[in-house]
């Protein structure tokens, strides 16, 4: 029995027909949520943060398969809070029989109540996802939904879970669809900032899986020079194939066409692409109810026996092979690229992580489907035959050489950890959970290294050069390689998939330290490399880092400090400005340093929701200008186009005055007298007349304005005021100062004056006691630990940065040419 049922048996007792203490079960269902969150969506970081966005998109998905609208647009907001729009046949709003609601309601209030009315076979719901929208709901701080179905747009609000705006039409309109804005709770969430490229990189990653499903993601927080936001449409009329294709992207192919099949059997749907390349890696990635199965699980290995039995019984036949053993599953998955995607009716996900598919049927049938199906392939194209089985017998004799260089090696003791390489600067601490290794690129740098370090618990190991790049060489160059070996060594987990033990790690922290400059980005990228190609357990545990030296070092006077990020230099600018001036109040009052400080931070606030208000076509002064009894915002604008063409606008400030004056502009451009039968066209013509903008800034503006007028400043002298405010002194001027921009513009300015700006570009540039304070030092620094939560993102990268194709990466280096944080890793 779940938590929630029991809670609400406790609380409902004997009374559960009662309309009020089923009210008090379904509360307590959500409440179950808040209180475990972790238990619902895995936990209450970025990931957990990204999944409620899935969990929503999910839903969107589901319907869109069922056969009902196409498209699904995904909005980040400025406030982090997130849209999903799509146009599937709204989710009911009838009253449900047993809990006596609207059925919307339902859906988002009671726990596990997305599968009730609903059978789609194929539903996410009961995956790793398919908690439902309730969970969104109770995590969220608000929540609203947007239900366009009978002609009618409804409507409803949520907060923390809790009802607090009943299901109401607010105006009428075409089509249908389902639309669910959320902010997730600051309560629940460590964090709230929502991250481009993993919200991307699932999205198309669904859309690919999904065929001919367009899905758009816009980031009203970002824009470009022409104040666009943001905005990428996944959309393939290929779907797996063109996936297998993107991952292949930017690697040299043994054959133009795809390998694809889809069949399916006993009720399971199986879907396979595939295509090598001439690399040395395999990149199979399994999906089943369209969820990522990084730990494999049956649907994986059904594919993997028959493509072993396939490719070596068709190689028997076609007279390919002479006197050879057998191809193992290595052989002839090396250079292979594939996607198998199976659809369900009730899959069990298993493994650590519920990435494991464990349906024991789904084995045999994608088996005996992919033996039939390839095995037909095969035979009708003998030329893509031939060079996937010459593919496979080259590397089955290279694995075998591999294996002879690595005996050789290891006999040599090269690779262990009992011959130390000379060029480690080892710690004293033995216990490796409490030592860091430091991997500095050049030997300078190096130096500074070893002087700044602690050496009771910190090594370090410099290495020379560019490393050897291993997406272009096999095992037994690599094993050749010095720096590599003193890697290994260094480590001590030995190399490659048979031979490495994560468990005999020397350091748990292994910290990559390069320049801040495209030398720099390309060495770690070649390390990082080496790690996901040989040793990725290391990954997976948790043990790989990157170093994160300072952007700038800003001095005025005697006052020095690092900073990371230009956003950090704005607020440094404010702080170095409030220095060695004085501002006092109209009344003549000083206001001391913090208070003056805060207020001119709001100001970024201020800055931050103008940039959002500009994209709906509004100027944050005007905005401000509209509001009521002191924090009361128009949560929407409306334009209407009237009969003489002139657009009216009006703002609104809630639901009711919303439709009360969209209903008004209906009536006014509504004519006395429509032809019959033609009632529909010009319903269509007045409806889009009337255009209503939702400002989800309203919210935050309100916040802010509370924290304003707790500092005496009122919104509307934000701008400009008639009576003068403060006045602003230092030792040369004093100015008056009107409002809250003025004082903002007067101290950042004050804090520019006489202030030297230094922008590193390498560790070289820091002599040992600043790299120590900066960089090593654990009270201090700020390191970046590499995770792979996309591994299909992290390949393509991965390959394009260090594969065979030239071009694309060259572009690609130049137009990030300092961001560790675009490898998304
Ligand atoms: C239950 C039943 C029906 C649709 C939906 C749920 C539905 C849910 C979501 C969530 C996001 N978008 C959605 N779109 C649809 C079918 C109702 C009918 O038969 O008309």
């Amino acid at each position: 029995m779940s938590e929630n049922e029991n809670l609400g048996a406790s609380v409902t007792g004997n009374d559960a027909n009662s309309y009020g203490a089923d009210k008090i079960t379904v509360l307590e269902g959500l409440q179950a949520v808040r209180l475990r969150p972790g238990m619902y969506i895995g936990d209450t970081g970025q990931r957990g943060l990204h999944h409620l966005v899935y969990e929503v998109v999910d839903n969107s998905i589901d319907e869109a398969m069922a056969g009902y609208g196409n498209k699904i647009e995904v909005v980040i907001h400025l406030d982090n809070s997130i849209s999903v729009t799509d146009e599937g046949r709204g989710i009911p709003v009838e009253i449900h029989a047993k809990e006596k609601k609207p059925a919307v309601e339902v859906a988002l209030t009671v726990l596990h109540a997305g599968g009730k009315f609903d059978n789609n076979a194929y539903k996410v719901s009961g995956g790793l996802h398919g908690v439902g929208v309730s969970c969104v709901n109770a995590l969220s701080e608000w929540l609203e939904v947007e239900v366009r179905r009978d002609g009618w747009v409804h409507h409803m609000r949520f907060e923390r879970g809790t009802t607090v705006q009943q299901l109401k039409k607010i105006r009428q309109c075409e089509g249908t669809g389902t639309k669910i804005i959320f902010k997730p709770d600051h309560q629940i969430f460590q964090e709230l900032a929502y991250v481009w490229d993993i919200l991307a990189n699932r999205l198309r990653e669904l859309a690919f899986l999904n065929r001919g499903i367009s899905i758009s993601l816009s980031d009203e927080r970002t824009h470009d020079g022409s104040g666009q936001v943001r905005r990428e449409v996944f959309h393939y009329e290929g779907g797996i194939s063109e996936f297998v294709r993107h991952l292949n992207a930017n690697k040299q192919v043994l054959h133009d066409n795809v390998i694809y099949m889809h069949r399916q059997r006993d009720g399971i749907d199986v879907e396979l692409s595939m295509q090598y390349n001439d690399g040395y890696n395999e990149n199979i990635f399994s999906y089943a109810n369209n969820i990522n199965t990084i730990e494999g699980g049956t649907h994986l290995t059904g594919f993997q026996g028959a493509l072993t039995r396939t490719i070596n019984a068709y190689a028997k036949s076609a007279n390919l092979v002479k006197n050879e053993k057998g191809m193992t599953g290595n052989d002839v998955r090396e250079g292979l690229t594939a996607v198998i995607s199976v659809k369900l009716p009730s899959p069990q996900f298993e493994g650590q992580t519920k990435t494991k598919l464990g349906n024991g049927e789904v084995r045999g049938i994608v088996e005996s489907i992919v033996n039939d199906s390839l095995g037909e392939y095969l035979e009708e194209n003998p030329a893509v035959a031939r060079e996937v089985v010459s593919k496979s017998l080259t590397a089955a004799r290279a694995r075998e050489a591999a294996r002879r260089a690595r005996e050789l090696v290891q006999r040599k003791g090269a690779l262990d950890g009992f011959s130390l390489p000379g060029k480690l600067a080892d710690c004293s601490e033995r216990e490796p959970s409490r030592s860091e290794l430091y991997i500095v690129e050049g030997d300078s740098a190096g130096g500074s290294a070893k002087q700044g370090r602690d050496s009771s618990f910190q090594a370090i190991l410099p290495i020379r050069g560019k490393l050897l790049n291993v997406e272009k060489a096999r095992i037994d160059k690599v094993l050749e390689n010095k720096e590599i070996q003193s890697l290994v060594a260094a480590i001590g987990c030995g190399i490659g998939d048979e031979d490495f033990d994560v468990t005999k790690a020397r350091y748990h922290r292994i910290v990559i330290m390069t320049d801040a400059d495209v030398d720099g980005s390309h060495i770690r990228t070649l390390l990082l490399t080496f790690f996901y190609r040989q040793m990725k357990p290391l990954i997976d545990a948790g043990y790989v880092y990157i170093a994160n030296p300072p952007l700038f070092k800003v001095r005025r006077r005697k006052k020095e400090r690092y900073i990371d990020t230009e956003e950090q230099l704005d607020h440094y600018l404010i702080e170095l400005g409030c220095d060695e001036i004085e501002v006092k109040s109209i009344n003549g009052e000083t206001i001391p340093v913090d208070r003056l400080r805060h207020l001119v931070e709001m100001f970024l606030d201020v800055q931050r929701i103008g940039v959002g208000l500009s994209r709906h076509g509004l100027l944050v002064e005007e905005y401000f200008s509209r509001v009521k009894n002191d924090n009361q915002f128009p949560t929407s604008k409306i334009n209407i186009r009237e009969k003489d063409g002139t657009i009216t606008e009006y703002y609104s400030y809630n639901d009711e005055e919303e439709a009360a004056i969209v209903e008004e502009a209906r009536i006014r451009l509504t004519p006395e007298t429509i032809p019959a039968g033609e009632e529909d066209q010009y319903n269509a013509v007045i409806n889009a007349a009337i255009d209503v903008i939702q400002i989800l800034e309203s919210k935050m503006c309100a916040d802010l304005a509370v924290k304003l007028l707790d500092n005496g400043i009122a919104i509307e002298n934000v701008f400009s005021s008639k009576e003068p405010y403060c006045e602003f002194i230092t030792s040369e001027k004093s100015i008056r100062i009107f409002s809250l921009r003025e004082l903002f513009e007067a101290i950042k300015s004050n804090g520019r004056n006489g202030l030297s700006i230094q922008r590193y570009k390498g560790l070289g540039e820091m002599n040992a006691e600043q790299l120590w304070e900066t960089t090593m030092d654990p009270q201090a620094r700020k390191m970046i630990k590499v995770t792979m939560e996309d591994a299909v993102e992290a390949e393509r990268m991965f390959t394009l940065l260090m594969g065979d194709v030239v071009e694309p990466r060259r572009e690609y280096i130049e137009m990030h040419a300092a961001g560790v944080k675009d490898l998304d890793i």
